[in-house]
């Protein structure tokens, strides 16, 4: 087992890492950037190393001081959290070449999955149901024109290195398809160095479904159950919950071993999330994520299963320390992301924290880097805590949110935390009846 562990990551992700190291009597080294001096995750961490400027280039994103840093610490492994290098596969490379441990998946699983057209073509040969599109990229106009022909309009056109929701362009009909065709292109050129673009039938009031997965190097895999993830605005998660509210038992195990057996196929080590779009009672893959992901903390509610301990467990080479049948899912978990942003025009609001209290009690965590008289640097993302509540069933899961909401004190910044409480009073939110578009209607789109 690894004796030390730098986690290249910030915020409530790198406290978060650093809990599970320090269960597991490993020692942490934190990098931050000159603005997250006085961070939390600097705060705890065992040692603290400075890799460079505010800017996530210049230091988050910084391979040669990330690298430098683990080797004066005398790092064993380094975890990259998510977001960041997490899903960059010459990153990945590069911590193995310098001898460290890159805590996540291999290089090859990496970049196979970065790319969807790969990760599609692999997902059929798993035996995964995709969506009816392109089997390829699309080069031209007139073939975008012939699928939407073939597999019905509308089509949407996305980006081969895409992901995110970035490059994505719908078309109604074929007098739409060079315009959108051209404004796709432009966009995956812009946001991916890459304008590749590929055709997919457009589901039109779809829920977001991930399945968590976990494999070890020993060719076991398991999943641990699903995360409806559907309430977001402009492609960022807002809420998201586990189980999902519209599958039956019979859906969730159906996707769920569909999941663990494609990853158990291929040979996946570590913790990686598989992405489907449900609709009319159907899966239909859309790509996969190699990295933790910001929601995982639901999962572990319902399963008890701590999943960074597990990422690292196997990345030191050690077994699962389950089986399929050993995984009991029970009861529910919700989890709101809290951003420093304006809850109507959501602009974003770093600045001081003149108070912070963090709600407790039964089935409530909070995860954050937050404290009272901390400064939020204006370069980085915008979330500032996670509020997790977990219970016996939804609505004891609804009831605590409610409660957990009231209580959470944050003074000095914006936060959405007001807008979590006009979602949880919806009718249709308290049903559970939602689908990708739902939040975007009830709050607008502009920015
Ligand atoms: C789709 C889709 C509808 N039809 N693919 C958005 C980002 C990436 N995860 C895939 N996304 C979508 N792909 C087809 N064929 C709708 C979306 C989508 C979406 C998916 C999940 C969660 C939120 C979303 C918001 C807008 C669009």
């Amino acid at each position: 087992m690894f004796d030390k562990i730098l986690i290249a990551n910030r915020g409530e992700i790198a406290l978060r890492i650093h809990r599970a190291c320090h269960e597991m009597g490993i020692q942490t080294v934190a990098v931050h950037s000159t603005a997250d001096a006085a961070a939390m995750h600097v705060r705890l961490a065992d040692e603290s190393v400075c890799i460079g400027p505010p800017p996530a280039r210049e230091s988050y994103l910084n391979v040669p001081a990330i690298l430098s840093a683990a080797t004066i610490a005398g790092a064993d492994a380094i975890h990259p959290g998510y977001g960041f290098l997490s899903e960059n596969a010459r990153f990945a490379e590069a911590v193995e070449a310098h001898g460290f441990t890159f805590i996540g998946p291999t290089p090859q699983h990496i970049s196979m999955m970065g790319d969807k057209i790969v990760a599609k073509q692999t997902a059929l040969e798993l035996g995964l149901p995709l969506v009816p599109g392109s089997p390829g990229p699309v080069d031209s106009v007139e073939e975008v024109i012939a699928l939407g022909e073939k597999i019905g309009w509308p089509v949407l056109i996305k980006a081969v290195a895409g992901g995110g929701g970035r490059g994505m362009k719908v078309v109604n009909q074929a007098d739409q398809a060079a315009e959108a065709f051209s404004l796709a292109r432009a966009e995956a050129k812009a946001a991916f160095g890459n304008d590749a673009v590929y055709v997919e039938k457009y589901l039109g009031r779809p829920r977001h479904i991930e399945i968590q997965v976990l494999g070890d190097m020993h060719g076991n895999a398991v999943h641990l159950g699903e995360r409806d993830c559907s309430l977001q605005r402009r492609h960022q998660k807002v809420l998201e919950e586990a189980p999902s509210p519209a599958l039956n038992a019979a859906q969730r195990s159906r996707i769920g071993e569909l999941a663990a057996a494609a990853v158990r196929k291929l040979g996946y080590r570590g913790a990686g999330t598989m992405e489907f779009l449900f609709q009319d009672g159907e899966f239909y893959f859309i790509e996969m994520n190699t990295r933790l992901q910001v929601e995982h903390p639901i999962t572990e509610a319902i399963t008890g299963i701590d999943l960074v301990r597990e990422q690292i467990r196997v990345a030191s080479g050690a077994p699962l320390g389950f089986t399929q049948k050993d995984i009991v899912f029970a009861g529910h978990a919700i989890e709101c992301r809290i951003n420093a942003e304006h809850p109507e025009t959501f602009v974003p609001c770093p600045g001081r924290v003149t108070e912070y209290h963090p709600p407790g009690g039964l089935g409530v965590r909070v995860d954050s880097g937050l404290y009272t008289g901390y400064s939020m640097p204006p370069f980085y993302d915008s979330m500032v805590a996670k509020l997790i509540v977990s219970g016996t069933s939804r609505n004891e899961c609804l009831m605590r949110l409610r409660r957990s909401l009231e209580e959470f004190a944050i003074g000095g910044i914006d936060t959405t935390i007001s807008l979590h409480q006009r979602i949880i009073r919806q009718q249709a939110f308290i049903d559970g009846d939602y689908d990708i578009h739902w939040l975007e209607k009830l709050v607008g789109l502009k920015k």
